[in-house]
């Protein structure tokens, strides 16, 4: 394998890289993700492809949604403004003429993390918290994908039963409690409603009201993760995604692990390839892959 491209397709925004043999990203480039119009979508990738097409031997590609037989499938259609279905492998192949390799966005960032850790783990979990609430799940040294490719999907998990709706179609899930578009729907009542960039802003200049959402938040994580750890035996949680990246935002989650008994807490880590995780695991996943 020569020169590939590497793309991560999130529910606010896209990423490309180049990546060459030894796993190194350059020519990182990032666009807003269209919202709700497939042919958008599809011409939103042609412009990020294009530059790179006559340079590269294969595509990898980390992308929100259920990605199985070349097709993503939205689980939270309101993470994509809608879309529901979009035909990623062929679009792509058609715009590159090379060939192209999917996975969940979770999932590509989970592997490409598990790489990184400097003690001998056999069981992680990686955790994006961003537009939605993603993940992935490494066992036994393998990364599970699952035959659907549904395996890792921990934000549509229970957090509350009486919680807010969740766009796929359940109450309560982690996503509608703790994801940033759920952190900015917690400021809908609010005189002048707010994106999550702005409530972690107004939380560090010590509004309470503002804190209380991300703290929210930040105990809907330290649950979820309590529970996959008892399902699992995770020695392992690495937090990504902008708001797991925020300021502030891992220390929250370790606080609200201290409300729960010790067996409960597995150690929690910052991504180590912070925005790039699903970049470098699609890198690797392709690589292996063809
Ligand atoms: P994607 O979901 O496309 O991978 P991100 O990881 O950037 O994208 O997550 C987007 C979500 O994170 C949005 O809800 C946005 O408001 C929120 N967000 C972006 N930057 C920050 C930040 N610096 N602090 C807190 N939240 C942020
Ligand atoms: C949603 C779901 C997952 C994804 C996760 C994080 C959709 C479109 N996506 O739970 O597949 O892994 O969000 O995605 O249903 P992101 O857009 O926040 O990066
Ligand atoms: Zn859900």
């Amino acid at each position: 394998m020569k020169q590939g491209l590497v793309l991560d397709i999130g529910g606010t925004k896209i990423a490309a890289a180049r990546v060459n043999h030894k796993g190194e990203l350059s020519q990182r480039q990032q666009i807003a993700t269209p919202r709700g119009d497939a042919e958008r979508l599809q011409r939103t990738l042609e412009q990020l492809i294009e530059p790179h097409r006559q340079h590269v031997d294969f595509v990898g590609v980390a992308s929100t949604g259920i990605v199985s037989n070349g097709y993503l499938t939205a689980l939270n259609p309101a993470n994509l403004g809608g879309l529901a279905h979009f035909p990623l492998q062929a679009c792509i192949e058609g715009i590159a003429n090379v060939p192209c390799v999917l996975l969940n966005d979770g999932q590509a960032a989970a592997w490409a993390e598990y790489q990184t850790l400097s003690i001998a783990v056999n069981n992680m979990m990686f955790v994006t918290v961003s537009t939605g609430v993603g993940g992935g799940i490494v066992l036994n040294n393998k990364l599970h994908t699952g035959n659907q490719g549904l395996a890792g999907h921990i934000g549509h998990t229970l957090a509350d039963p009486h919680g807010p709706m969740c766009g796929c179609g359940r109450r309560g899930c982690v996503e509608s409690v703790a994801s940033g578009t759920a952190i900015g729907a917690a400021t809908a009542a609010w005189a002048e409603p707010v994106t999550a960039v702005e409530v972690f802003r107004m939380a560090k200049n010590g509004q309470r009201q503002a804190e209380q959402i991300i703290d929210d938040s930040a105990a809907a994580i330290a649950q979820m993760v309590a529970d996959m750890t008892m399902a699992l035996d995770l020695e392992m949680v690495v937090i990504g995604g902008s708001v797991g990246l925020a300021e502030g935002y891992l220390d929250r989650v370790r606080l609200a692990q201290k409300t729960l008994p010790a067996i409960y807490r597995a150690p929690l880590q910052a991504a180590h390839y912070r925005q790039d995780s699903g970049l470098s695991g699609a890198a690797l996943w392709a690589t292996a892959t063809l």
